[in-house]
């Protein structure tokens, strides 16, 4: 289900889930959970660019963070050089606990020459022809169902979002631009790779083109 950006979060505080991971967490003595590892490279035809900065993971097991979780991701520089996606993998490390929130940003630029008028990130696994969007209810998805941290898309202030996928629109940005843009996303354990897919979008697709389009479809 697509929802708008909400004004109040919801309620999130289970008492009981966050007293069973501390005890978890202190028993063990060391910090585990499904954390990220690093950084496993960037692809796509819209690369440009992909600089990481940093991750940080001085919560493992955190999950549910009201406001931004103290777990980072920095891509210091995703620059877009022409209008198609960008995926970017990392690897994770999977312990036996619940999902790691992690607090992701990313500096964008607009090096396609176009405007734009929208930016979507998506969750799921792979890159290019071999990239799979991740099914809903995984538990690796962009803070929901709890949806208590900040998500901001900068100049693209309507945002729309799922689990798995955020499109951000509402305005616009110019070649040349650079943006910085923030997501929390859940995870968690049990898995050793996942991808982020982000992609622009350019142009409103006319009435005329829209109703081809679709005749296309119907006697392909
Ligand atoms: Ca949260
Ligand atoms: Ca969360």
């Amino acid at each position: 289900m697509k929802r708008l950006h909400p004004s109040h979060p919801p309620s999130w505080m289970n008492t009981s889930a966050i007293v069973f991971v501390a005890a978890l967490l202190v028993s063990d003595g060391a910090v585990l959970a499904g954390t990220i590892t690093g950084y496993a490279g960037a692809s796509g035809a819209g690369l440009g660019v992909v600089t990481f900065g940093a991750v940080s993971t001085p919560g493992a097991g955190n999950d549910d963070v009201a406001g931004a979780s103290p777990n980072t991701v920095v891509i210091t520089q995703k620059r877009f050089d022409t209008f198609n996606g960008i995926w970017t993998i990392f690897d994770v490390a999977s312990n036996g606990l619940p999902a790691t929130e992690y607090q992701v940003t990313e500096t964008v630029t607009n090096n396609t020459g176009g405007i734009w008028i929208g930016y979507q990130v998506m969750l799921g696994t792979g890159t290019d022809s071999g990239w799979v969007q991740q099914a809903l209810g995984t538990g690796l998805d962009f803070d929901l169902p709890d949806d208590n941290s900040p998500r901001s898309f900068s100049v693209l202030p309507t945002i729309v979002y799922d689990e798995v996928t955020i499109d951000a629109v509402g305005g616009t940005i110019l070649p040349g631009e650079t943006h910085v843009f923030t997501y929390a996303i859940d995870v968690p354990d049990g898995m050793t790779q996942f991808t982020i897919r982000t992609s622009p979008r350019m142009f409103v697709v006319p009435v005329e083109e829209k109703t081809w389009g679709i005749i296309k479809t119907l006697f392909r």
